[in-house]
Parts: C-alpha cells; structure tokens; sequence
C-alpha cells in the first residue's frame, strides 16, 4: 500500500524544480509513518473488544466451574479455550458473626460473606443456576456485573424461598466485576452480605503470580453499636444515613486477622482481588508498608504502576499486585483510617522470608 502510493508522488515531484529539496523529506515522512503504522500494530493490546469476544464459539459439553469461599480464588484460567461452564449459586440466610460475640442474621450467597469467587474467561457461555434456600425469608436475585442483558440477569432470577431460576449469558468484557442480589430494598439486601466477585481472565489468562487473595469491603448497619454482644439486626436509619456502625473485609472484624492472617513468602508476587460491596462506603484501599507495583484501574485492562493507595467505588473492584520483599506483618486497611481502627476494615498480610536489608533494615 506504501509502495503504490510513493510512486505517483515521486513522479509528480520529479517535475518540480525544487525536487530535491522535497523528496527527501516527504519519503522520509512515509517511512516515518510506515514504522509508526507497524508499531502500533505489534503494540496493540492482547485484549479483544466486546463484540469480538461475543463471536468466540465455546465448545463442549457444559462442564461445572469450581468457586470458592473467600479468602481463596479459583485456579488460573491459563491458555485454555472459551468453554461452557455451569456456576450454582445459593442464596442462604444464615446467622453469623461480625466480630467475637456479635451475632448478626446474614444473607449471603453460598453461605459465605462475600459470596463465592467465580472465575471465567472471555469467551465462556456461562449457564448460572441461582438457588433460593428453602429456609429463606425473602425471595432474592443476581445482578452480575460482568454481564450485558436486563438488570445483569437479576430480572431472570428472581426466586422465592425454595425455588431455582437459571440464565445463561457469554462473557464478552475481561476484568474483575461485582455481583450483588437486586432485590427491593436493595440496599437492604447488599448490607446483609449478597456480593461477590466474579473475574473474568482474557484470553490466554492474566500474568501468573505466586499468591492470589480475595477480599471485599462491606459496610454494616445495625440495631446496636459496635461491640455489642447478641444477634443485632439491620438499622434502616442508619444505612439512609451511611453512617455505619461496623466497616469491615469478608464480612467479620478479624476475618483477615489472627489465625485467619494471610501468608506470603520474599520473592513472591502477591495479588489480591479486592471489591466494595458497600452498599454505601467507597474504599481508599491501601496496604501499609507496601507500594502496588499494579494496579488494574478500576479493574479493567488498564494498568497503572506505583500506586499508594487506590479508591474502589461502590459496587466496584480493583486488581492489585505487589512483590513482598521484606519480612515482616502488612497491615491492609481502608485508608478512611476511622474505619479501620474504630469499624473494623482492616486485616493482615504476613510476610516471612530472609531479610533484605537493601531494600530496608531498623537498628531496633
Ligand atoms: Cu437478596
């Protein structure tokens, strides 16, 4: 195409008197674009857009995807091809504890506050069975973040107490996306626990990693205050007014502490899928004493380096990675510190390893 075009060009310079002054410059100036022209294409992103992805043909036979229970995440998806996987999901009112002693009634799906960390790849048709725990109150929904279709599929599964709803949809848009039920009073619903996250990998898979997390932010509004021993309810007065009275990850003041400490070792890379439940607080997402060598902005494609602290909305989700270089305890926290040493939003990373006074070393 170049070549085609430089011809009647320099035809037509060649019968200008000042030529020479000019064709040096304007073939300069197509080679120029010629090189610019290829480097955007060895350049462009591995990512495919949306409606590329929705021509992927999955094959096979509907296979059952693996899901997890925070704080673990499913195996990488790696280079596999797009397939169809079956995700069953349960929505179950349980009661549970937001901190030692304080018993507060759940709703969760899969039992678990956030729900089950569900893994997929762009290209998957996915057929979601959501069940109603017969021993529910209230009926529930799934709205899917990742998913393009009426209300992220909370239209087609809303169920009663009891019942199953199934929809299927294809995943078309890599990142990391909450779910939440959808159901009146959704912010009701969303305080007591239904959220999770659902990673959808490219193709080909995201870059390996020594250490995956998984851990959500969720705030809590309850008929006491923090501390209080017994089973405490939901507070409408206070969700209205976004003034909680427990901020805390996974669903528990210590669920990132003590026995439950997350562990790492020097030299590993160390990624965490972190998502805000809400249904109000946004987080300031932060790890003392560590600097995020990653972070996938607002958990889509795009990847910013040397971050400090990030801010997850509402209803969002990040992707972070770090290499732990120096041994020693992480404190993860949502930098809104208030909330961290008086509501409950923090949690620990230990590291352990050789030293590595290089990168730091204290004479105490
Ligand atoms: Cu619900």
């Amino acid at each position: 195409m170049k070549f085609k075009l430089i011809k009647p060009i320099f035809n037509f310079l060649n019968n200008f008197s000042m030529r020479k002054w000019i064709i040096a410059p304007v073939l300069a100036s197509l080679v120029m674009l010629g090189v610019s022209a290829c480097k955007q294409n060895e350049s462009a992103p591995a990512t495919m857009s949306s409606a590329e992805a929705e021509k992927i043909v999955a094959e096979g036979n509907y296979e059952e995807a693996e899901v997890t229970a925070p704080p673990l995440v499913p195996a990488p998806i790696g280079d596999r091809k797009a397939k169809k996987v079956i995700i069953r999901l349960e929505t179950i009112e349980k009661v549970g504890e937001l901190e030692d002693g304080t018993q507060y009634t759940f709703w969760t799906f899969n039992g678990t506050v956030p729900g089950s960390f569900i893994r997929v790849r762009v290209g998957d048709e996915v057929e979601l069975h959501l069940k109603n725990n017969e021993n529910s109150t209230v009926s529930h929904n799934i709205d899917l973040h990742a998913v393009n279709g009426p209300g992220g599929g909370a239209e087609g599964t809303l169920v009663a107490p009891g019942k199953e709803a199934v929809v299927n949809f294809k995943v078309t848009n890599p990142g990391l996306y909450v779910y939440h039920c959808a159901t009146a009073p959704v912010p009701e619903h969303i305080a007591n626990g239904m959220y999770g996250l659902i990673l959808v990998e490219p193709a080909g898979g995201l870059p390996k990693v020594d250490k995956e997390f998984y851990i959500m932010q969720g705030d809590f509004y309850t008929s006491g205050k923090k501390g209080d021993k017994g089973l405490l309810s939901f507070n409408l007065d206070k969700s209205i007014a976004e003034n909680p009275d427990y901020v805390v990850f996974n669903g528990n003041a210590t669920s990132l502490l003590g026995k439950n400490v997350l562990q790492a070792k020097t030299g590993e890379t160390v990624r965490i899928y972190f998502g805000v439940g809400g249904p109000n607080l946004t987080s300031s997402f932060h790890v003392i004493g560590e600097i995020f060598d990653k972070v996938y902005i607002e958990a889509g494609t795009k990847v910013n380096e040397h971050v400090q602290t990030t801010m997850v909305p509402a209803g969002g989700a990040v992707i972070v990675e770090f290499k732990a270089t120096v041994p020693g305890d992480y404190v993860i926290v949502d930098h809104s510190l208030s909330r961290a040493f008086n509501k409950g939003a923090i949690g620990k990373i230990k590291v352990t390893g050789d030293e590595n006074p290089t990168v730091y070393k204290s004479k105490k």
